[in-house]
């Protein structure tokens, strides 16, 4: 059983994006006149949540305010998340973010080896369309055969359907992609639809729960842990029938 392809995860496994991400959603609250200000602590709490809509709509309903009220700010989440994203993609654009170390060594090793790339991310296409270009050029989005993203699946993370959306666009069985992750969110998703799963944490996700993970790196730049050897150890741990049981809910 070799494997065919390596599915990647966006925020925090290709760039260490979420600071960014944080920052993105402050100017959007001062641009649209709210007193509001996520802080690292409690920025990193709020993260517990996938999906910047979902996350304001949950911090909005932790809020001491009266039902009409939050009724009204429930109303401005889509214009509140647009001026967010227009920030997000801005600093994107600019050069403001870097690809985490060894990951671009680690995609053209992919490639090279004829293992097909695709993203599974809970993070908006427009988003991941302004990183990839900033960080891996024009040529950076057809690198991937396969770019599952945000809204595209109703259940995000971890629920597995984003994974399984990426494998079934591209045809490849659970058994035959290794995940690369970096939050507990991730990793619970990648691993119930059945993938081997790398996880890389960063300052937003170290400590979390990453059980069920085939290995936990403090980041790709170690070569010798390249396709070859993640190839490896993928195919070491996992007897084929177990793990297409777990992917077929059996
Ligand atoms: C991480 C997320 C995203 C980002 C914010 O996505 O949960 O919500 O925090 O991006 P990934 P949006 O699966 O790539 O780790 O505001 O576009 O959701
Ligand atoms: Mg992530």
């Amino acid at each position: 059983m070799s494997i065919e392809a390596l599915v990647f995860d966006v925020d925090g496994t290709l760039a260490d994006t979420e600071e960014v991400h944080r920052r993105a959603f402050n100017l959007a609250f001062e641009e649209l006149g709210l007193d509001w200000r996520w802080e690292r602590a409690e920025y990193r709490a709020l993260l517990a949540v996938t999906g910047g809509k979902e996350r304001l709509r949950a911090y909005i309903d932790g809020l001491a305010s009266s039902a009409p009220e939050k009724k009204r700010l429930h109303e401005r989440v889509p214009e509140l998340h647009a001026a967010k994203t227009r920030h997000y993609t801005d600093i994107a654009r600019q050069g403001g973010i870097e690809l985490r170390p060894g990951v671009a060594r680690l995609l053209d090793e992919a490639l090279g080896a004829g293992l097909r790339l695709a993203i599974a991310s809970t993070t908006t296409a427009v988003n991941i369309d302004a990183l990839l270009l900033a960080t891996l050029g024009p040529g950076g989005l057809s690198m991937f055969d396969v770019i599952a993203c945000g809204d595209q699946v109703r259940a995000k993370k971890p629920a597995p359907d984003i994974y399984r959306l990426a494998l079934d666009t591209m045809g490849v069985p659970p058994e035959r992609a290794i995940a690369v992750e970096d939050s507990a969110n991730g990793v619970r998703s990648a691993v119930a639809a059945g993938l081997w799963t790398v996880v890389t944490p960063t300052f937003w996700t170290e400590g979390s729960d990453f059980s069920g993970a085939g290995l936990v790196l403090p980041s790709l730049a170690d070569a010798s842990l390249g396709v070859e050897e993640l190839t490896r150890r993928a195919t070491a741990v996992r007897p084929p029938n177990a793990v297409q049981a777990l992917y077929r809910g059996a």
